[in-house]
């Protein structure tokens, strides 16, 4: 594991709170725990539920020092007594949110740019302006500020890697997808850009492009808080990946050999074979 073994130190006092405009004092007991050898910091942003939750459970099994980044602390506290990881309140779309963080950090290896999501399946044709910039905001723009704000950082620590979260719909579109497509394939532009820039530079750039995937919110969300259309999504679907599975996949690249830069993992279940070819059992 060389360099990234070394000791993670404490940058901070531990009566520190988070000065950022957001509204999330960071409780002091948090600010502590992130002195164990291990495998390095790990940073997940979208850390509250779905993959981000699920790869914290897993990235700290695999021995990192997680931080759990996301907007809802009462999830993340619970994520942390289950898993030790530290939380930190953080909004993707705040840049002095993602600056608080960066304050708050003294190394890290690994940084999970998982925070995104959709916002309805409207045809172009009844586009929402508002939707396709919270989705531009969040899931371009949010994967951008995390990046720029850490990479230092991952490049100090010797063995950097950087895991965009993106999706199959950065490679196909599909009807009322307009606008997560636009903003998928621009994260998944994004990545390619990285890649390029950082190539001599000891920071790996790996794009994970989920396919169906049931998590408890994805669909809701999508579907503004319709838990039946939620449901038809995943309706009939045997074997409909989890975010276990995801998480299993994230870990897996994370944990390659330094010199082993997964470029691109697109993960679906068995039973869609692209985009628009599911099978269903009624
Ligand atoms: C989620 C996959 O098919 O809903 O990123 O666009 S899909």
């Amino acid at each position: 594991m060389g360099r990234h073994r070394q000791r993670i130190q404490r940058p901070y006092p531990t009566d520190q709170t988070s000065d950022h405009p957001a509204r999330f004092p960071i409780p002091a007991r948090n600010l502590i725990s992130l002195g164990r050898v291990g495998a390095g910091v790990a940073v997940v942003t979208g850390a509250s539920s779905g993959i981000g939750a699920a790869t914290v459970r897993r990235l700290a099994a695999e021995g990192f020092e997680v931080v759990a980044a996301a907007r809802r602390m009462d999830r993340l506290q619970a994520l942390a007594a289950e898993t030790e990881c530290t939380p930190v309140p953080v909004d993707v779309t705040d840049q002095a949110s993602v600056d608080a963080l960066r304050e708050l950090l003294s190394s890290c290896r690994v940084l999970v740019n998982n925070a995104g999501g959709a916002f309805g399946l409207a045809p172009i044709a009844e586009a929402d302006d508002d939707d396709w910039r919270r989705m531009y905001d969040v899931n371009v723009l949010g994967t951008m500020r995390m990046t720029r704000a850490l990479l230092p950082l991952l490049i100090d620590s010797g063995d950097g890697v950087i895991v965009n979260v993106t999706s199959t719909a950065a490679h196909a579109a599909y009807e009322g997808g307009g606008g997560y497509n636009a903003a998928k394939y621009g994260e998944r532009a994004l990545t390619e850009a990285l890649r390029l820039e950082l190539c001599g530079q000891p920071v790996r750039v790996i794009d994970v492009a989920p396919g169906m995937v049931k998590t408890e919110e994805f669909s809701v969300v999508r579907f503004d808080g319709d838990q039946e259309r939620a449901d038809a999504v995943y309706a009939g679907v045997p074997g409909v990946l989890v975010a276990d599975d995801i998480a299993d996949c994230i870990a897996w690249t994370v944990t390659r050999p330094a010199h082993v830069n997964i470029d691109l993992m697109v993960v679906r279940p068995r039973a869609q074979a692209a985009q628009h070819k599911v099978h269903r059992e009624r």
